[in-house]
């Protein structure tokens, strides 16, 4: 039986930042298990589809139409099982493909929040299988003893661009993130394509997963410099039309079949960096201009930096020497994202692990009320 708030059905919900995203946080044993049944439930605490998402959580962007659902797991070495749910403002799906690194980063947060991960000393570290592509991360949080027990201490001095102030540092490790959608790295075997899309011209591409699925194309061979805010790509409809076919092509030839109603991969125009970084990105994720950088997105985009002959690779400013660490800034609109990649000195420069920094915080706990008719026990 569902708990009910006057008419409607009361569902546990943490409402959490993760990085530069936003959305509601679930147990999943206060979902659904049936997965028609939970997308339900999830449309209807969002408000989608609706471009204003005017009757739910939804804040009208892909970036604050994202959720979460956080179980514990009896998996070895792995406490935290995570699975992200992207939505969108104006449509019905509910897609689960794709890892989303901002959210990943109020897992643990929310595990200590709800009662899931019962931290024991001044740090709490977990480790974390995103079930969307079954890719595992080590993640750190404070967690001090105050007054009343450890708590979630989310003040501190990290500053990520894209977010206003400072907070405390949620550090994020990932091992395994080669071929997370694709089956492999490069999944059309090349380090870079020549195609040819109707409307947009023989175009040089690189097309690559560590996390993310990107297809990577100089934003000069598209006649833009890289450098225009979002708000003025998102309103370059020429632009966006000519990202779009070459969208299509490039899923076909990544084994991803039709994209059309799939959400990756992400185009990404890259351009020299301005501002003493490695490169520079412009995200579509796909369809509108990310704000910033998504996080295994910015991790895709650095690794493609370090591969000879990528598209990323000779525009991007590199520290010189054979080493087995290094920290690639990636410029995006909103400043920079900062990513270390350790690279296997006899693997030629495959990237073997990659670390980062985000910060989160909740920002509201309590119950999302949902219509009774988007309740199906399941
Ligand atoms: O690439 C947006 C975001 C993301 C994804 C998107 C992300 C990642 O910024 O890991 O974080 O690509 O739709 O939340």
């Amino acid at each position: 039986r569902p708990r009910v708030h006057g008419g409607q059905v009361a569902v546990s919900c943490w409402f959490m930042r993760g990085g530069t995203s936003r959305g509601p946080f679930f147990r999943a044993a206060d979902l659904p298990g049936d997965r028609a049944a939970r997308d339900a439930v999830l449309l209807a605490a969002m408000g989608s589809p609706d471009p204003r998402q005017i009757d739910g959580l939804g804040g009208a962007n892909p970036l604050t139409s994202k959720a979460g659902i956080v179980d514990r797991s009896t998996r070895d070495g792995i406490d935290l099982e995570f699975l992200f749910a992207q939505l969108q403002p104006d449509s019905d799906v509910v897609d689960t493909t794709p890892n989303c690194g901002n959210m990943l980063a109020a897992v643990v947060p929310f595990a200590v929040e709800s009662g899931l991960l019962v931290p024991v000393s001044d740090t709490t570290t977990a480790r974390v299988l995103t079930l969307n592509t079954g890719l595992t991360a080590e993640i750190t949080i404070r967690t001090p003893e105050g007054e009343y027990g450890r708590y979630v201490d989310y003040a501190g001095q990290t500053r990520i661009d894209g977010v206003p102030g400072s907070a405390a540092p949620v550090s994020i490790g990932f091992l395994d993130t080669e071929g997370s959608v694709c089956a492999s790295l490069l999944p059309t075997g090349h380090v870079r394509d020549r195609v040819e899309p109707a409307g947009v011209g023989p175009i040089d591409v690189t097309c690559i997963d560590n996390g993310m699925p990107l297809v990577i194309v100089e934003a000069a061979a598209l006649g833009r410099t890289g450098h225009e805010s979002a708000a003025a790509l998102n309103g370059d409809t020429e632009l966006k039309t000519r990202l779009e076919s070459l969208r299509l092509v490039c899923g076909e030839l990544m084994g991803l079949g039709d994209v059309r109603a799939k959400n990756y991969p992400k185009m990404t125009l890259v351009s020299r960096a301005a501002h003493g970084g490695a490169i520079n990105t412009r995200s579509f994720i796909p369809h509108v201009c990310h704000e910033s950088i998504g996080v295994l997105a910015a991790v895709t985009a650095a690794t493609a930096c370090v591969l000879d002959g990528t598209v990323a690779h000779d525009l991007a400013d590199l520290p010189g020497g054979d080493r087995t660490d290094v920290a690639l800034s990636v410029e995006h609109p909103a400043g920079e994202f900062t990513v270390e990649l350790g690279l296997d000195p006899a693997g030629g420069r495959r990237v073997t692990r990659s670390a980062l920094l985000r910060t989160a915080r909740l920002i509201m706990a309590g119950d999302v009320l949902v219509p009774p008719h988007a309740w199906r026990p399941g």
